[in-house]
């Protein structure tokens, strides 16, 4: 039975050593209520750290994790203290997370954390190694993991895998300052599907794969070497219904059954018809924008003074990664703004602000939900925010106001909020006036439509949804209609190569023999080429040609002391054997000076792009170009040329990054059958990768062994990866 994996940094268990007797007891987190489901299907296993370094387990300590963890459906990645520190401390929270969240100044590029983090995605990579057979699916999750897909994928490629990223994904602008990009990029695109929290993280994600790796990206499909990436958003969402029914049955709690902390809030909510509450909980992590949020709160109270002693933040900051300098820093920073406000505004009976820095029990903290009249969750930057969608839960009145920072996942599907620019204190304290003003009405509106989303896009759904499309990813090839060219295909095509009398080989140029160049001119043959088709060439009873785009001058000059067979032009041209040039095609050319100018403005204003000016044909060439911007203009210049060669008999041609205009008479596929109607073939093999070889795969007859360049959609019966493995076959035929 196949199973699913879950991977994540953390084990969803906490586990406490006391005396030598161990305990596990279950983590309340919400990736550990959404994957739930999934965990517990079949024979499920979830792979990650235990929280205890090897340097804190002996051996005896260590087999009893192994065996209390496995009860629970997990297994352990062992780390040492070394690895925790560099990996953990070091390159995933002073490296990755600072720079996806836009703090570049906090943000080290220090190589011994990067070669740590390196090893520890290996020493996971391994422990998913060997728990895991073709077939089985596996999830892993976030920023720590990053290179972990590929490290999979390298060694079990028959496997499914999806990445979720919890936190931002930032603009190219930012992540190509990171000086690993092309690996990490690399790394995730060992998954199936990739997900993020928001379409804007999916965008920039996909913008540094077209911009750094160059790679073709069709909606949210990405062309990898031979297989297709998928890449969506997931928001993720929260157990709705735990927050809610906990907030139902403390509405129904007597006085005494009351927690001390809810007889203080209600003591103050009491205090005063006018007294309210507003509530921020993140953990201490400076993208959370707390000390912001208390300058701001200092601004509103300044700018509108009637709320004192009626209104009171309480703020709950969880204790996080204090061994990380700048979090220690934001500490400091936190407590001397709290102490400066409450020392400037305080009076005898009233304290501005209720500063709780500790983790707090659940029933406590939906005593803070419940009581709070506004929440004010304010991060400069966050993945998503599921304190805001905690707090909408837990409004079982429907009354409550939440005030959302836009630069928060969560704005994006949280509209009814009042979203704010957490540096704009003006408008923050606008907006806490306005909320704290809010009639009940208005509240009531807002929260429905919010809640009503939330009950419905759970963190249950959520999980649902990505493994959904994690499984669809599984019948990707479907899409293409060609077969990998394997093994046994070739066997198959070999001895059918050998049993030939008379056997033709059709072999496209540019993309097929050899890879693209920034300048066409340096697409020369080399001698490792030149070789394979010598011998390829001087086989009996075999006919080479080369059938290419490429103009005749070219070749003349690239091929000048050789007997091959060669076409060019597109088919406008054949050169066989040792004989003379010959014109297969008359055509005219007069077109060209009318259509040349209009490319020149396509090449003005669209920088890397050049023309080539062939003798019977126009290519606009933007490989170099910035891969959005192209796009936008092979959109533009197909209006424009499709308007305009409909009565000159011209077609325009989309190859790989170029777009060439020539006369509609001529393609690769006629040439082809005018070569085919010269003899009775009984083997014929043709090999292209772009859209002007479909022509030649057309044409030939149902027996031909047609081979596409790449994994992209084709009238070719099979496909290979690129042009080392098209080398490497035709040398095949040379056995
Ligand atoms: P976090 O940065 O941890 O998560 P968040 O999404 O707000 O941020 O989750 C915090 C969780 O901790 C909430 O479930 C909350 O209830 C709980 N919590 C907060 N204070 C607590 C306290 N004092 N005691 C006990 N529990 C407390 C990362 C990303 C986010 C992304 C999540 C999920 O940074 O952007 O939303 O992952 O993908």
């Amino acid at each position: 039975m196949n199973k699913t994996v879950i991977v994540s940094n953390r084990l969803p268990l906490q586990i406490q050593i006391e005396n030598n007797i161990l305990k596990t007891k279950p983590s309340v987190g919400g990736l550990a209520t959404g994957m739930k489901s999934v965990h517990e299907d079949g024979n499920g296993l979830w792979i990650g750290w235990s929280g205890l370094t090897e340097e804190e387990l002996n051996e005896d300590l260590s087999n009893k994790v192994k065996n209390a963890v496995s009860k629970q459906k997990c297994a352990t990645v062992p780390l040492t203290q070394y690895d925790v520190n560099n990996f953990y401390f070091g390159f995933s929270n002073k490296t990755l997370w600072p720079l996806f969240h836009y703090f570049m100044e906090y943000t080290e590029f220090e190589n011994s954390q990067w070669e740590s983090y390196k090893t520890v995605n290996q020493k996971f990579a391994d422990v998913v190694l060997e728990n895991i057979n073709d077939g089985d699916t596996v999830w892993v999750h976030d920023y720590q993991l990053l290179l972990l897909p590929k490290l999979i994928r390298d060694k079990k490629p028959n496997v499914t895998i999806g990445f979720f990223l919890h936190i931002p994904f930032p603009s190219y602008e930012i992540f190509r300052t990171f000086p690993w990009r092309e690996e990490l990029l690399n790394g995730m695109l060992g998954s199936d599907l990739l997900g993020f929290h928001t379409y804007d993280y999916e965008r920039h994600f996909l913008s540094s794969i077209k911009r750094i790796l160059r790679l073709d990206v069709k909606f949210n499909d990405i062309q990898y070497h031979d297989r297709i990436v998928k890449v969506d958003s997931f928001p993720m969402g929260i157990d709705y219904d735990k927050f809610h029914d906990a907030a139902l049955k403390h509405a129904s709690l007597k006085k005494e059954e009351k927690s001390e902390l809810q007889r203080r809030l209600d003591d103050h909510i009491q205090a005063g018809s006018n007294a309210k509450l507003i509530l921020s909980i993140d953990r201490m992590d400076y993208t959370k924008g707390i000390p912001n949020r208390i300058k701001a709160f200092e601004y509103f109270l300044n700018k509108y003074p009637e709320f004192k002693e009626k209104v009171r933040l309480v703020m709950l900051a969880v204790p996080s990664r204090s061994d990380v300098p700048q979090y220690q820093k934001l500490k400091r920073e936190t407590d001397e703004l709290v102490g400066r406000i409450n020392g400037q505004f305080a009076t005898v009976s009233w304290t501005p602000i209720w500063y709780f820095y500790r983790s707090m029990p659940f029933d406590n903290l939906i005593d803070l939900y419940v009581s709070s009249h506004v929440a004010m969750i304010t991060p400069i930057r966050d993945g998503m925010n599921l304190v805001a969608k905690e707090y909408i839960a837990t409004r079982t009145n429907q009354d409550g106001v939440l005030i959302l920072s836009e630069m928060a996942g969560a704005s994006k599907e949280m509209n009814e909020a009042l979203l704010i620019n957490p540096n704009n204190f003006e408008e923050i304290a606008d907006t806490l006036k306005h909320a704290l003003e809010m009639p009940f009405d208005e509240q009531q509106s807002r929260i429905k439509i919010l809640q009503k989303r939330l009950q419905r896009y759970s963190v249950e759904k959520w999980a649902k949804e990505f493994m959904k499309s994690l499984n669809a990813t599984k019948n990707i090839d479907a899409v293409i209609v060609a077969k990998k060219m394997n093994e046994e295909n070739q066997d198959t095509m070999f001895s059918a190569f050998k049993k030939a009398k008379k056997r033709l080989l059709l072999l496209d140029y540019d993309g097929t023999l050899v890879g693209f160049k920034n300048n066409p001119l340096d697409a020369k043959p080399d001698t490792n080429l030149i070789a394979t088709l010598d011998k390829l060439n001087n086989q009996e009873q075999t006919d080479v040609v080369i059938i290419s785009g490429r103009d005749r001058e070219t070749f003349e000059k690239w091929f000048a002391n050789k007997n091959y067979n060669l076409i060019t032009d597109h088919g406008v041209w054949l050169k066989s054997k040792a004989n003379d040039w010959n014109m297969l095609e008359r055509l005219k050319t007069d077109w060209m000076e009318n259509i040349t100018p209009i490319l020149e403005t396509f090449v003005d204003r669209t920088p890397g792009t050049f023309i080539e000016k062939k003798k019977y044909s126009l290519a606009w060439h933007y490989r170099k170009a910035d891969p959005e911007l192209a796009q936008i203009r092979t959109i533009e210049l197909n209006t424009v040329l499709t308007s305009l060669i409909s009565n000159n008999d011209l077609s325009v041609l989309k190859g790989n990054k170029v777009i060439e205009i020539k006369s509609s008479s001529v393609n690769k596929g006629r040439a082809a059958s005018r070569w085919l109607a010269q003899k009775n073939y009984d083997f014929i093999f043709a090999i292209g990768d772009d859209w002007t070889d479909e022509y030649m795969f057309e044409e030939l007859p149902e027996t031909a062994f047609t081979v596409k360049v790449g994994f992209k959609k084709t009238q070719a019966k099979y496909y290979v990866k690129g042009t080392e493995i098209v080398r490497d076959l035709l040398s095949k035929f040379t056995n």
